[in-house]
């Protein structure tokens, strides 16, 4: 059973308060998500932004799409906002003049690339305009303080998306603390980062949310001393499990991943 875990009931334990909203390069009401499994767009190659790319969705995850560049391997995924200004619709790109390029790691000749290029398109579906949602403002500057908690995607597992908390800032950049797990998945970025969120952005745009890790949670009312003396009496009922802002169940499948390719974290 997976474990919810719930903002409110969190941020009073540790005394925190949530970044609002207008830190966040982010709409307040999430995008909707139009994209399906296999659809094509054009994305510029993480690995080489100077180049425009055609990927293939291969998840979807609340406004999330996971991306495999075609003519790569399937090492080399990355998820983006269905409203990043990195993903455009088919055309777009010779719209402007450019020119397609092949993935870096082009699994094949790079000879064959017009070929394999004309071949990826016939075969796909190509996704439709409206799919594609317009970038959120930017911020004015970085409102964010330390101490303040937010969501953000875990980039050693970024299908996943975490609490943290602004542990340091300096001049454009935060530096994103994850909540329990001492400093393993940490990072800075700029305060404009597209993958950080408001308290709250998960729950809005029905993507799951992971828990803290454990050492940041209150110790289970189990380890409560004086529990233990209580005098084991044959045949009385059990006592009631204890509350905890980790117990409570998930109550829908909303955090499955549609996907053609999952793999275990
Ligand atoms: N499977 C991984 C997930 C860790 C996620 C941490 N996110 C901040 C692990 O347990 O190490």
């Amino acid at each position: 059973v997976a474990d919810i875990f719930d903002w409110e009931e969190y941020l009073c334990y540790s005394k925190a308060e949530a970044a609002p909203q207008f830190c966040f390069k982010q709409h307040e009401i999430p995008p909707e998500n139009e994209f399906e499994l296999n659809m094509k767009l054009e994305a510029l190659d993480p690995r080489n932004l100077t180049s425009t790319c055609i990927a293939t969705v291969v998840s979807v995850l609340g406004p999330r799409i996971r991306l495999r560049l075609d003519g790569s391997d399937d090492k080399n995924d990355f998820w983006r906002l269905v409203d990043s200004r990195e993903i455009n619709p088919i055309g777009h790109c010779e719209k402007l003049g450019g020119m397609l390029t092949p993935p870096l790691g082009f699994r094949m000749n790079a000879s064959s690339w017009p070929t394999f290029l004309v071949k990826t398109l016939s075969g796909g579906v190509i996704a439709p305009t409206s799919s594609f949602k317009p970038e959120p403002p930017d911020p004015k500057c970085n409102f964010f303080k330390v101490g303040m908690k937010l969501e953000a995607v875990d980039k050693k597992n970024p299908q996943l998306i975490c609490p943290a908390t602004i542990g340091e800032l300096k001049k454009d950049l935060i530096h994103v603390v994850f909540d329990g797990w001492k400093g393993a998945f940490d990072y800075w970025c700029r305060y404009d980062s597209r993958e950080i969120f408001p308290v709250g952005w998960c729950k809005r745009s029905n993507h799951p949310l992971q828990s803290p890790g454990k050492t940041a949670l209150p110790v289970k009312a189990l380890a409560t001393p004086g529990r233990n003396k209580r005098p084991k009496q044959k045949n009385s009922p059990a006592p009631p499990t204890p509350k905890t802002i980790t117990k409570r169940k998930r109550k829908s499948s909303s955090s499955q991943v549609a996907d053609s390719t999952s793999s275990p974290l």
